[in-house]
This record gives structure tokens, C-alpha cells and sequence, in this order.
């Protein structure tokens, strides 16, 4: 074995290591390859021991030849490497790929929530007729929700048990009367206003919830009668329900009013021959009214000698129940999109 025999042989591992690596595409084959060659037990390291039989003068060109065949191979064996981790790279890129030509998905536009909707339909109907919209604190203090609108000390509403109390001072709302209070006792008659906005009730079941939306109507002038009454809630049916909606009044009982009328439609579902939803009446129960108690007056500092007043409270949530027939008035509540998307 001379030096040319050596480098000869070492050269053709080199080629035949570097054509079996050419086109690999698993890391595991790749690194077996390179073991056969480079390994402890490989065919190069197999060639080295030739080196002994070489004279001393020839073994550090030897040593050189066989640093070149090493390298040339690892080299081959990194190239091969990289290749595969590119090519994993490439499919993993062409795996992800977003055509952004394509046309975008239309955005969801939904119009306003139902209640929102309706409260907005029923201000307008009343603001036509004349009434400015008041507000008030949804945080009230027993004066404004109770006291002043002649609720007697021993009412049951004013109970814990039907309101939410804050502390010694406060409470929520249970209707947005106090607004009615807190006006007549800001403002000289004559005065024409609705209060819209939440009110709270601890009450929870399909038809009750404990945050619900009111509104209710003032309007306090020198001889206003109950006429006035029935022809402003003829009108608003009129517009809400429609002309041929039949309507009436039927006696009641509030603190605040005297006297007090229940206000009905015939039943918008069956036509009056009664059904599961007017409990076989004909009938359907939409807002409480009267003409304002004369102790409700003097709280506010108004003559009721001198002045007369109608009233009325509807709930925002059983008109858009009507209106729409929903069943639940948990459904008002959920935003579930799927229940929302009918609205729009
Ligand atoms: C209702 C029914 C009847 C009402 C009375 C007053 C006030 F403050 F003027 F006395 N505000 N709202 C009233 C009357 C509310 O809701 C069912």
C-alpha cells in the first residue's frame, strides 16, 4: 500500500458516500449513511489503519488526504440535512397557505337589539305626541320610590323581599316613577314627560326578570281628565298594535293613582277566541294608568286643587314579547347570536 493507493481508495469512498447520500429525504438514512462511512466501526476509519503500513515521511499527507475525505463527506452529509429541513419547511409553508385574493367573508351586521328596538319605536310614538323624555338615578332612596308616590308604610313592595335595598339610603329602582317625582318637583306644570330606562325587582322566572325596562308616561296640566287618558293610550295602540286593535279599561288598584285602570287588548294572537297566551280571555294585560293620587301631588309641592294628572307604566320587555311572540324573557337577556340574527 503506497500513499497513491491511498488516497485512491479514499477518494472512491468519498464519491460513493456522496452518491448515496444524493436525493435521501430521511434524517434517519441520512445519519445511517453517514455512520457506515465516518463511524467508529465505518469504512473510513477502517481505511486509516492502512496508515501504519505507510513510511513516516508519507502518513501527514496521508493524514491530510483523509481530514479532506472526512470533511467532504460531512459536508454532503449537512447539505443533505438542510435539504430535508427545507423541504419540510416548503410543504409546511404550502400546507398554510392563505389565498389572500380570495374575496373576505361579509362582516355579521345585526341592526339593534330587540328591546332596544322597541324602546326606541315607543319613545318615538310618545315624543310625537308631545312628551320630553325624563331621567333619573337607577340608585334611588326610599322618598323618590316609595314615600313621595303614597306607598303606605306596611306596603308589601316595599319589603326586602320584592327589592333590592343598597343600604339604610339606598335601593333600585322598582320603577322609574321616582323620575315622575323628582320632575314635578323640579319643574312648575305643566308637565308632559316619559321615563324610559331599567328598573329592578327580585322576581325571576319565565316572564319576570330581575332587571326589566319601564316606561311611563306624566302628564300633568289644568284639567286633564281621564279622557285625555284613554285617548292618549287609544292613539298609542293605535300605533303600537293597530287601528282595529280593540282596547279597555279595566279598574285597578296603584298608590300612586286614583283611580287606577288596568289597560287590555284584545288578544293580537287568537282574535279574541281566546288562546294559550291570553289564558282563554281574549284579552292581553299591556300597562297600568290612572290619574295621579292628590297625596302624590302635595309631596311634589303641586295643587291638586289647582291641578289635574294622568299616568301611565309599561314594561319594555312584555310589549316586545307581544310584538315579536317570544315566549321566554330569559331569550332578551342571553345574546345568543342565533336569537338576535331575527331581528336584523
Ligand atoms: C304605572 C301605573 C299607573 C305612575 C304614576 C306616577 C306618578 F309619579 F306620577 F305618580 N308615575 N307613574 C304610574 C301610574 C305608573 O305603572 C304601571
Amino acid at each position: 500500500m503506497d500513499l497513491q493507493n491511498f488516497e485512491q481508495s479514499l477518494l472512491a469512498l468519498q464519491q460513493s458516500a456522496i452518491d448515496e447520500l444524493k436525493g435521501v429525504s430521511r434524517r434517519e438514512d441520512a445519519l445511517q449513511i453517514k455512520n457506515r462511512y465516518l463511524g467508529k466501526k465505518g469504512q473510513v476509519q477502517a481505511q486509516m489503519s492502512v496508515l501504519r503500513e505507510l513510511p513516516n515521511e508519507q502518513r501527514r499527507d496521508a493524514g491530510r488526504i483523509s481530514n479532506s475525505t472526512k470533511q467532504a463527506i460531512e459536508q454532503a452529509f449537512q447539505k443533505v440535512m438542510s435539504d430535508i429541513a427545507q423541504a419540510e419547511l416548503d410543504a409546511k409553508l404550502a400546507s398554510e397557505a392563505l389565498d389572500v385574493t380570495l374575496p373576505a367573508r361579509k362582516p355579521k351586521l345585526h341592526r339593534s337589539h330587540p328591546l332596544v328596538q322597541t324602546e326606541q319605536e315607543l319613545i318615538a310614538l310618545f315624543a310625537e305626541m308631545g312628551f320630553a323624555v325624563a331621567q333619573g338615578p337607577e340608585i334611588e332612596k326610599d322618598y323618590y320610590n316609595f314615600e313621595a308616590l303614597n306607598f303606605p308604610a306596611d306596603h308589601p313592595a316595599r319589603d326586602m323581599q320584592d327589592t333590592f335595598m343598597i343600604d339604610q339610603q339606598g335601593l333600585l329602582r322598582t320603577h322609574t316613577s321616582p323620575v315622575q317625582i323628582r320632575t314635578m318637583l323640579a319643574y312648575k306644570p305643566p308637565v308632559q314627560i316619559i321615563a324610559p330606562g331599567r328598573v329592578y325587582r327580585v322576581d325571576d322566572d319565565p316572564t319576570h326578570s330581575p332587571v326589566f325596562h319601564q316606561i311611563e308616561g306624566l302628564l300633568v296640566d289644568v284639567g286633564v281628565t281621564m279622557a285625555d287618558l284613554k285617548g292618549t293610550l287609544r292613539h298609542f295602540i293605535d300605533r303600537c298594535f293597530g287601528k282595529q286593535t280593540p282596547m279597555r279599561l279595566r279598574p285597578s288598584f296603584f298608590p300612586f293613582t286614583e283611580p287606577s285602570a288596568e289597560v287590555d287588548i284584545g288578544c293580537i294572537f287568537c282574535a279574541q277566541k281566546g288562546c294559550r297566551v291570553c289564558s282563554q280571555t281574549g284579552w292581553l294585560e299591556i300597562l297600568g294608568s290612572g290619574m295621579v293620587d292628590p297625596n302624590v301631588f302635595k309631596s311634589c309641592g303641586i295643587d291638586p286643587e289647582r291641578y289635574t294628572g294622568f299616568a301611565f307604566g309599561l314594561g319594555v320587555e312584555r310589549i316586545a314579547m307581544l310584538k315579536y311572540q317570544i315566549s321566554d324573557i330569559r331569550l332578551l337577556f342571553q345574546n345568543d347570536v342565533r336569537f338576535l340574527e331575527q331581528f336584523s
